[in-house]
């Protein structure tokens, strides 16, 4: 980086170790007219979860009323969100899902 007046010398803090981006939790909500069998289904096929941790992430969503689907960096957890709300929609289902930032 210059600018006007410097010796052309880099004004950029080096810092050691290497950044990593902030993580989202995407988490499923509770809704009483979700089918159980579709939620599943979402875990499976959108956070790839084996059928039996699916069984168990579903139950603990219905029952806490909240869940960890999984967690991603901003633009993949979005997405996410996006294509699971998209899926819901279309097949008449209430599921609610959202983002949040870890810390
Ligand atoms: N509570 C829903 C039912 O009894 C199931 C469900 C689980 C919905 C997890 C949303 C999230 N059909």
């Amino acid at each position: 980086m210059t600018r006007p007046g410097g010796q052309g010398r880099s004004q950029t803090l080096e810092r050691t170790g290497t950044q990593r981006p902030r993580l989202w939790r995407v988490l499923l909500l509770n809704d009483d007219y979700t089918p159980m069998e579709f939620v599943v289904l979402v875990l499976e096929r959108y956070f790839r979860k084996a059928e039996q941790e699916a069984q168990l992430i579903m139950l603990a969503v219905h029952h806490k009323g909240q869940g960890i689907a999984g967690v991603y960096t901003k633009d993949v957890a979005e997405t996410k969100v996006a294509q699971v709300t998209d899926h819901a929609r279309r097949e008449g289902h209430p599921l609610m899902v959202v983002a949040e930032p870890e810390d």
